[in-house]
């Protein structure tokens, strides 16, 4: 059978596939094609994030669909990836969105939560009747947050906050918002509620990615949280890179969806575009270019793919998904950098997917990690040197 070079998937991945997998993706491909493609670039350009399609999006059972419990879908992970790479194709922001639901405020709490912190908030987040956010990164450097400033004492039996988080995704919309301090007995995480006295959000202005994603500041000045809100079982920094690697392993998936949209649009293209008496594709170094690219989306399905098998296996190392987060974002950006050059002078309009992509993934490269970040985090396991 000859493969499949428009959507793409040259490799033959959904034949690696189960049925219900086949069936989850479709129905996010679906809604992506008939609600977010149509209105998107519209976002993207007046700096909307689209809110009136989460509740769509939760009905979907997109957000915890992993967990077993409280009311989630209990999908494998190769499913989850799926799901992020439909809605990546569909923009960056709401694989965002998606991924800090699911990958960094449901993850926490259902793994560090108690029974009650779990029963309060899974199934509202399932059911995006409250919207979640995750502080870590703070504005004096977001790459090593070892070193974090935001710190919780003790207060009798409550904790006071001071300190402040930036580039935080959700920010102003979250109901709950994962806080990461420094306290006397290392890092802890606390669940602080939008109102709470001492905690304010203000959003983050002028960005020239992620456009259809709400990015906020964080501040906390002698807010006061009661310790049932402090999230009892984790312990030290290795409880929000924990976090991390559920978040990196989304978009080790959803960068393919960004690209494959670049690429079908540039296909498009080439074929009814003719100059020099020809259409694009009959030129040698368009087929090449359009090969390179098909080659880098395939190799990064296949990557993802096993990834995902890993982690359905309980196998998977958090090196592993760093090494998949980098090569899947690195292949993304260029694939859609080069998409925009094929477009011409079209290609820097709203209204062809590459620059809006290329964009996001601006954003999408440099956090869950910097390339450079994860670069080094394969160089240790490599070499047992830490070279941060
Ligand atoms: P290090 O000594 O390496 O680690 C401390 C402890 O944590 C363990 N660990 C991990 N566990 C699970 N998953 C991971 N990914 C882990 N990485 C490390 C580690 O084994 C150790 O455990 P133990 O028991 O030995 O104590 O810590 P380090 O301070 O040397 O830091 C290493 C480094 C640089 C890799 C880490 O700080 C890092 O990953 N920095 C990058 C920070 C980052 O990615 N921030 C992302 C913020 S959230 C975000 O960007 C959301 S975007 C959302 C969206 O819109 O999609
Ligand atoms: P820095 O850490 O200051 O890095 C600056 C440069 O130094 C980078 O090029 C980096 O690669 C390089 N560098 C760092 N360390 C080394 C080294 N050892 N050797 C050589 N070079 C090095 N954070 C959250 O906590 N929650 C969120 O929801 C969230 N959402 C985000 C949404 C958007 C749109 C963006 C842009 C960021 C978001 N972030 C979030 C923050 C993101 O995780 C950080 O931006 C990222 O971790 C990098 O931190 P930094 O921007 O402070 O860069």
């Amino acid at each position: 059978m000859a493969p499949e070079t428009n959507a793409p998937d040259f490799m033959g991945l959904a034949g690696l596939l189960t049925e219900d997998e086949r069936q989850v993706q479709a129905a996010v491909a679906r809604f992506v094609d008939e609600r977010v493609l149509p209105i998107i670039a519209d976002c993207f350009e007046h700096e909307r994030f689209p809110r009136e399609l989460v509740p769509e999006m939760a009905a979907l059972g997109l957000f915890g669909p992993t967990f077993h419990d409280y009311g989630c879908a209990g999908l494998s992970n190769v499913a989850y990836g799926l799901i992020m790479m439909e809605l990546e194709r569909g923009d960056s922001g709401l694989r965002s969105f998606a991924s800090v639901q699911s990958g960094l405020v449901m993850h926490p709490v259902h793994t560090y939560g108690s029974a009650e912190q779990k029963q309060r908030w899974l199934p509202a987040l399932a059911k995006a009747d409250a919207i979640g956010c995750f502080g870590l990164t703070e504005p004096d450097g977001g790459s090593d947050p070892g070193t974090m400033k935001t710190h919780a004492r003790r207060a009798g039996g409550d904790w006071i906050l001071n300190g402040a988080k930036m580039w935080i995704t959700n920010g102003t919309v979250a109901d709950v918002a994962v806080v990461w301090a420094r306290t006397d007995d290392g890092v802890r995480g606390f669940l602080v509620e939008r109102g709470t006295p001492g905690y304010t959000a203000r959003d983050i202005q002028h960005k020239f990615s992620l456009r259809a994603s709400v990015t906020s500041e964080l501040f906390f000045e002698d807010c006061r949280v009661p310790e049932e809100s402090r999230l009892p079982l984790a312990e030290g920094l290795g409880a929000p890179l924990s976090c991390l690697t559920q978040a990196r392993y989304g978009i080790a998936w959803g960068a393919i969806g960004a690209a494959q949209a670049c690429y079908r649009e540039a296909l498009a293209f080439a074929q009814q575009r003719v100059l020099f008496g020809q259409t694009l594709v009959k030129k040698q170094v368009v087929q090449q270019r359009l090969a390179e690219m098909l080659r880098r989306i395939s190799t990064a399905q296949l990557l993802a793919w096993q990834l995902g098998r890993l982690k359905d296996a309980g196998t998977l190392h958090h090196t592993q998904v760093s090494l998949a987060k980098w090569n899947n974002v690195r292949m993304a950006l260029d694939v859609a950098r080069d998409a925009r050059d094929l477009l011409g002078a079209g290609g820097i309009s709203v209204e062809c997917c590459p620059i809006r992509h290329a964009l996001n993934l601006e954003s999408v490269i440099t956090y869950e990690g910097t390339e450079t970040i994860h670069q080094l985090i394969v160089g240790r396991q490599i070499t047992g040197e830490d070279a941060f």
